[in-house]
């Protein structure tokens, strides 16, 4: 019924974009990790309540039936969950704005913890069919692989022929991106991989050859059959530089076919036209668009340079080293290589006009050039090819000017730009906590809705005890709604007044879910010792996965849910404090989670975490945040001020200093500090029940490799701070108004906000009214 409610609205979205010809933007993304969609979409179309009551007469409970729609998880995490957000924000500002994207027949693994660890299943998420999409199989287009490339000279002009290749025929899948309280529908389009039909598959059959015609089909489709379960890990494959490429020149030939339909001149591309790649993965756009604008337009490079730089812009959002996409030139030539040429061309040009222009010298080049010791850089191509280059919060754009990127910063200064992350308020406050919704509407009214920097409204009832109370009952009755949640599936009692301190992302080494397990297990030694000891009762709420091949962050999980056993059944401590482990974490598990949690982890290394969304979920919910100064964390601190939030540890300039000097002195750390002692010998001495052995490669970690993150380096500082909000949370008066101040400066964490920036600073688009 949605489905059709608004398919005349989509249409006449198109119709509109297409007759005004104004500028659109096409967000490229490897991941757009959308989580459901019926019920934000009963939201943006105002159609929630009359859906509700209507189902209640037909004895239909709306959130039993929206449990039955997929969970799509075609992302990792923050990067894949900001493409949704932003799809959202685009849609609900009127902003012609659209996805572009693969439509993986497995999406992220499910997580099953058995005995205590983590196994993976396969997400065949589109078993049953998926109700938003739309095959389009009339806007088909080919992308080729491999064979090889004729150079020729014809009446002057060099020619390149590319024969030999293999073919994939491109299908788009639509689904449509519902604008909230307007009549906006936009385009996420994902591409499948099939086999082209016709010639190929029938000559192998006449040939009687069935069985290379089976294998092609499953060679084609493997590009779009799953997407890599890594996150902040490259490791060079080449299926996963076939998926990028199949995506990207898929994309962009049917941005051009559109385009070519307006009749407008091809030069004026960049002015009806932009693309936006999410981190290095679409950057091959870049080699793609030049392709199309020389061999098939038969542009001069230049014309086609100018072009393409005025179209591409490209967003940063990691600085770890061994996240930076590099890919063998060797490979590259192999799968792509007209477009290897091409690349190989942009280095010659640039590196020649760096050298000319004395920007640098001939030792520097190797700090810029896009192809060097035997590999394509990346992070390289995307910046010289792009006009527009950012990072996701204030302090990681700083560090791409100051270090990642610094030769490029000297060089163009005008490309960098910072556009902190944002989420879309719908999801995560309307959506995720209604109670919530509903009182800060019958306090301030409906206006932040639309605007979300309104919330800015109940600071004023920042010290009403009234109004306290009912954000306690809002938050307690979150806690209930979680404490059930987990009765049901694990069978455990939680407390809903207990501090819920919820630590849920990613497992990754640089997040430093160790560094809250040690806080655990030396509260633990301490209740042990005293059992009278007076702490607040807490429960510690983890979940999120660990890429399948990432031993370490698998040996987290193994810990946390051995600790979890071994102290929710130890009736010494009298259930002062209670461990969980969810499994499989989701966009629908967040949902659950973020209102139900009142301390948000945020404990990253300082300079490893590019900004962090989920912080931004917790507060926007009424978390007070315990973290690091990292990513957004720094912009958090500086709205909601220093008394609400805690922030403990190494600042990013202390760390790379550390870094500088080739790390810290672990041993100094571990010698002087008893708890620590105690913590690292108790993973390798029996005292983890059932563990003996177990532990000792993260023990190793820490002592005998430097311990990278620095858990040790920063442990004490954040046992204090996590001691001063033991001490916060006695004060409930105070807790709360923090949190109202919290929830009263979430507006600008609104996505609404980054698209708002992104459209007016980069993209250079204007929202377009699609009349009803
Ligand atoms: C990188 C790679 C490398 C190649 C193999 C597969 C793979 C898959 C995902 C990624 C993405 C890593 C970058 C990433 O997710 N960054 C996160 O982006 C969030 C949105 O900007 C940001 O909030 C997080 O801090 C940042 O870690």
């Amino acid at each position: 019924m949605i489905r059709d409610y608004i398919s005349a609205r989509w249409i006449k979205t198109n119709k509109v974009y297409t007759e005004t010809s104004e500028k659109q933007v096409y967000y490229f993304s490897m991941e757009f990790l959308l989580g459901r969609i019926l019920n934000t979409n009963l939201i943006n179309t105002g159609l929630l309540d009359t859906c509700q009551t209507a189902l209640a007469e037909l004895g239909i409970d709306l959130a039993g039936l929206e449990q039955q729609e997929p969970d799509a998880g075609l992302g990792n995490g923050g990067l894949g969950r900001l493409a949704a957000c932003f799809l959202d924000s685009m849609a609900a500002l009127g902003l012609p704005g659209h996805g572009t994207g693969i439509r993986y027949k497995y999406g992220l693994f499910e997580q099953r913890i058995v005995d205590q660890q983590q196994v993976e299943l396969p997400d065949n998420w589109l078993k049953d069919g998926y109700i938003w999409e739309y095959r389009k199989a009339d806007k088909a287009v080919t992308v080729k692989f491999g064979g090889t490339v004729q150079m020729r000279r014809i009446n002057g002009r060099l020619t390149f022929e590319h024969s030999g290749f293999e073919a994939v025929r491109a299908v788009p899948y639509d689904v449509p991106i519902i604008g909230y309280g307007n009549n906006t529908v936009n385009t996420l389009r994902l591409w499948n991989a099939e086999p082209i039909q016709a010639e190929f598959d029938l000559a192998c059959f006449n040939r009687g050859e069935y069985l290379k015609a089976v294998e092609y089909k499953h060679w084609v489709e493997r590009v779009s059959m799953i997407l890599y379960p890594d996150d902040n890990y490259d490791e060079g494959r080449s299926l996963r530089l076939r998926q990028q490429y199949f995506f990207v020149s898929a994309g962009v030939q049917s941005i051009i076919r559109r385009f070519k339909k307006t009749g407008l001149p091809i030069r004026q591309l960049a002015d009806k036209v932009a693309i936006h790649i999410n981190d290095t993965h679409p950057a091959v756009a870049i080699p793609e668009l030049m392709r199309i604008l020389l061999d098939e337009e038969g542009l001069s490079w230049d014309a086609a340079w100018d072009i393409t730089t005025r179209t591409v812009s490209y967003t940063n959002h990691t600085i770890m080293p061994e996240a930076l996409e590099k890919w063998p030139e060797v490979m590259f030539k192999a799968q792509l290589p007209r477009i290897y040429l091409i690349v190989e061309e942009i280095n010659k040009r640039y590196c020649n006009e760096v050298l000319t222009k004395c920007f640098c010298r001939q030792e520097q080049l190797a700090g810029i050039a896009i192809i060097a010791g035997g590999n394509i850089n990346m992070a390289h191509l995307a910046v010289v090819g792009s006009h527009s280059v950012n990072g996701v919060a204030a302090i990681h754009t700083e560090i791409l000017k100051k270090h990642l990127l610094q030769p490029f910063y000297q060089l163009h200064p005008g490309k960098f730009n910072n556009k902190t992350n944002g989420i879309t308020h719908r999801r995560w406050l309307i959506k995720a906590n209604p109670g919530l919704a509903r009182l800060l509407n019958d306090t301030i009214g409906e206006c932040w809705i639309k605007h979300p920097g309104d919330l800015i409204n109940v600071l004023q009832y920042r010290d009403d005890p009234a109004f306290k109370q009912q954000i306690a009952a809002v938050k307690q009755h979150n806690k209930a709604l979680l404490a059930s949640y987990i009765k049901n599936k694990y069978g455990l009692t939680i407390d809903p007044c207990a501090i819920f301190d919820v630590q849920i992302k990613r497992i990754h080494a640089y997040k430093r879910q160790l560094l809250n397990i040690f806080h655990i297990m030396d509260l633990y030694n301490r209740l042990r010792q005293d059992p009278a000891c007076d702490i607040v009762p807490r429960t510690f709420i983890f979940a999120g996965k660990a890429a399948p091949g990432y031993y370490i962050a698998k040996q987290v999980i193994k810990l946390i849910n051995m600790l979890a056993e071994q102290i929710n059944r130890d009736p010494v401590i009298r259930e002062k404090i209670k461990v969980v482990f969810l499994e499989n974490y989701s966009v629908s598990l967040g949902e659950l989670v973020f209102p139900a949690a009142d301390v948000s982890e945020q404990i990253s290394t300082a300079s490893k975490e590019a900004s962090g969304t989920g912080n931004m979920k917790f507060m926007m919910n009424g978390a007070l945040t315990i973290g690091t100064l990292d990513g957004a964390n720094v912009e958090i601190k500086n709205a909601v001020g220093a008394e609400n939030i805690f922030i403990f540890g190494l600042t990013a300039e202390e760390v790379m200093t550390f870094y500088r000097q080739g790390g810290y002195s672990v041993w100094d750390v571990y010698n002087k500090d008893e708890r620590l002692k105690t913590i690292l010998n108790q993973l390798i001495n029996g005292s983890v029940r059932g563990a003996q052995e177990e532990f000792r490669s993260l023990y190793d970690s820490l002592l005998y490799n430097n311990d990278e993150y620095f858990v040790l380096k920063d442990f004490s500082a954040y046992v204090d701070a996590q001691t001063l909000l033991d001490n916060a949370f006695r004060d409930q008066a105070g807790w709360l108004g923090s949190s109202i101040h919290n929830i009263a400066k979430a507006g600008i964490f609104s996505s609404d906000r980054s698209i708002r920036e992104y459209a007016d600073d980069i993209w250079k688009i204007r929202p377009v009214i699609i009349p009803g």
